[in-house]
């Protein structure tokens, strides 16, 4: 039987030290993945057989990250029913701005779930890929739980310092 794992595209290797935390998140919580320059416009062809291959092998998630007039995504979403997670990639003269309408005006019946532009929507894309495989995996679920909790502990601790420091002023 096929393993499941995340596939992780981007539009160009431009993109990469943008989607190197979303990577980084997905090693965290032992998630298996896939990582794979393809474009849009420029591969369009290669995209679709990846796509289509990719799933037969066990695919459950695609994270699909690009930049400018950013097609990646929504094209991805049209070929395949696992969900897909769009990263709007900020670089180019609006910054981001043009792949995040790009990516999130998507027609009725083909959704993308689009992140926030370029590193907050990276980091994301990782936890909502971990958090849609948990719903059917109980031991990953417990470590999205536990790594929320880590989080909190350290804004916590935050505060704490500000409150610190208050009570001296
Ligand atoms: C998009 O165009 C890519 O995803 C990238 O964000 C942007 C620029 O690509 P390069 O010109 O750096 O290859 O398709």
């Amino acid at each position: 039987m096929s393993k499941p794992f995340v596939a992780v595209l981007m539009g160009s290797d431009s993109d990469l030290p943008t989607m190197q935390v979303t990577l980084e998140v997905l090693k965290g919580f032992g998630i298996r993945f896939e990582a794979k320059v393809t474009s849009a416009h420029r591969t369009p062809a290669a995209t679709h057989a990846y796509v289509h291959d990719a799933e037969e092998r066990g695919c459950k998630v695609f994270i699909c990250a690009a930049g400018l007039a950013a097609h990646l995504a929504g094209a991805v979403a049209g070929i395949t029913t696992r969900p897909v997670i769009g990263v709007p990639i900020d670089c180019g003269p609006l910054q981001g701005h043009d792949a995040l309408l790009s990516t999130v005006m998507m027609p009725g019946g083909v959704p993308v779930a689009t992140v926030a532009i370029g590193s907050a929507g990276a980091k994301n894309a990782g936890y909502l890929a971990a958090q849609i495989l948990a719903v059917a995996d109980d031991a990953l679920a417990v470590a999205v739980k536990e790594e929320r909790a880590r989080s909190a502990a350290v804004v916590e601790a935050k505060d704490a310092k500000l409150q610190e420091k208050l009570a001296n002023l």
